[in-house]
Formats: structure tokens, C-alpha cells, sequence
């Protein structure tokens, strides 16, 4: 090189960090993009609400302990910080007549202790599909093919009978244990299903809520924590991670 030169242009470049998405991020989006393959429409709405659109609308009885202020975060103005992203599909119901079929992904808040498994602000996505006969075998079978295509591998669900106020019937929807492919281990407690979500067919009251009548249309719902999800998905042990911001953890992913 020339001794008079002020730049060697053949040492390296500073090498720079570059930024990536997050996991809740990459779940979230490939969420949205298996539903919208199967026909669906994803719909957001605001994380501030009333009690109308949180609870009333939902068939959830004045006394019920959800509205404690131990699970709700209430505001000064009487409002609060939606505990489920439902309000967001009675919103959808009463600007949109039947058929539909929606995914509403979103940030939602519970006044809890925080543990392994429990946050005070984290992400669920709920489905909702109304039409003239929609029944719970359609909907178990849009949600097995949701598994395999999220989890990339085939496997069954299986519907329990559960209650939510805004359900009838309602279940809990176990999905085939990915750590022994349903052999039976430690992590599913030998029984080869993993418990994942809640859904059930929509309870008439709250199609009315909506603006819809119960005589002409049925459909189902459900709901699914999206931390859970990436937990299953990423092998993850402790929710609290997520919103760390520890760059040991986000940059794994
Ligand atoms: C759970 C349970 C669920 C729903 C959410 C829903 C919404 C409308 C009408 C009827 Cl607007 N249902 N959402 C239904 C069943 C279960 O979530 O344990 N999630 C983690």
C-alpha cells in the first residue's frame, strides 16, 4: 500500500448489530397467515374498553370473580384494560352480518401475580366463525390443520367438556404431546395430550349482543394464548422472558 495513502481500503468493515423480530412477533405472524390461507380476515381493536363490551356482551354475570378488581384493571374514567380480545368481535358483529370467519390477535391485561406461567400484560388471538350451519366438527377440524401447519408436524386434537359464560357447549382443546408424539412423557403427565386453549359454539345471548339473530346463525369461537404457543413451539419454560428484553434470550430466535 502507499505509505502517503490516509485510507486502506481493503480492512474489513465495522461489523454492526443488526436487529430482528421478536418471537411473539414471528408467532403472531405466522398465526395470521395460516387463518388468512383458511379464509379468514384478522381484526384488531383498542385495548382500552367498557364493561359493556368486556363483559356484559359476553354473557358474563355481574358477580362473576373475572371482574374483580384482582383480574381487571380498572381506570379512573370507568373504563379498562380489555381482559380477552373478545370486545374487539362484538364489535365486529355489529358492523358485519353473517357469514364471517375472524381472527382477532392482541395485547390483553389481568391483574395477577406473575409467575412462570403468568404475566399481567400478554398476547392472545380468539377466532370467531359465524354461517348458517357451522358446527364444533368444523371447528375441529380448521383447528387440527391450524396445529399441524403452526407446529409443522401432524397432529390430532381433542375436544373436553368445559364452561365459559360466552359458550354453549364449551371445551378445552388438548392437542397430541410434540415431546413424545403421544406416547406418553413427563411433560403431558403420561397421558399424551397437551392442554391449549378453549372454544365453543357462540352462546346465543352474546350473537344478540352482536346484533345477530340466533335463529339464523351459529358459529364457534375460541381462544389461545399466543405466549403459550411460541412456549410450545420454542420450548420455553418461563413466560416473564418474553418481555425481559435480556438479549441472551431474543437472540436465539
Ligand atoms: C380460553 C378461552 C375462549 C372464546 C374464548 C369468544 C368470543 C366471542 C364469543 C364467544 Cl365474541 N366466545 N371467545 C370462546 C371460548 C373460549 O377462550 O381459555 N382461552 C385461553
Amino acid at each position: 500500500m502507499n505509505k502517503s495513502s490516509k485510507f486502506d481500503v481493503t480492512v474489513p468493515g465495522e461489523k454492526y448489530e443488526v436487529g430482528h423480530l421478536h418471537p411473539l412477533t414471528l408467532v403472531k405472524r405466522k398465526i395470521e397467515e395460516i387463518f388468512q390461507a383458511m379464509g379468514f380476515s384478522v381484526i384488531e381493536g383498542p385495548e382500552i374498553e367498557n364493561e359493556w363490551y368486556n363483559f356484559d356482551a359476553l354473557n358474563i354475570p355481574k358477580e362473576h370473580p373475572a371482574r374483580d378488581l384482582w383480574d381487571t384493571f380498572y381506570l379512573k374514567n370507568g373504563k379498562l384494560l380489555r381482559t380477552h380480545t373478545s370486545p374487539v368481535q362484538i364489535r365486529y358483529m355489529e358492523k358485519h352480518q353473517p357469514p364471517f370467519r375472524i381472527i382477532v390477535p392482541g395485547r390483553i391485561f389481568r391483574h395477577e401475580a406473575t409467575d412462570a406461567s403468568h404475566e399481567t400484560n400478554f398476547y392472545q388471538v380468539e377466532g370467531l366463525m359465524v354461517g348458517k350451519d357451522i358446527s364444533a366438527a368444523n371447528f375441529k377440524a380448521i383447528i387440527q390443520e391450524f396445529f399441524s401447519r403452526f407446529f409443522g408436524k401432524k397432529v390430532k386434537a381433542r375436544l373436553r367438556p368445559s364452561f365459559f359464560p360466552f359458550t354453549e357447549p364449551s371445551f378445552e382443546v388438548d392437542m397430541t404431546c410434540l415431546v413424545c408424539q403421544g406416547k406418553g412423557c413427563s411433560t403431558c403427565l403420561r397421558t399424551g395430550w397437551i392442554e391449549l386453549m378453549g372454544a365453543g359454539m357462540v352462546h346465543p345471548n352474546v350473537l344478540k349482543a352482536g346484533g345477530i339473530n340466533p335463529k339464523n346463525w351459529q358459529g364457534f369461537a375460541f381462544g389461545i394464548g399466543m405466549d403459550r404457543l411460541a412456549m410450545m413451539k420454542y420450548k420455553i419454560n418461563d413466560i416473564r422472558l418474553f418481555y425481559s428484553g435480556d438479549l441472551r434470550f431474543l437472540k436465539q430466535f
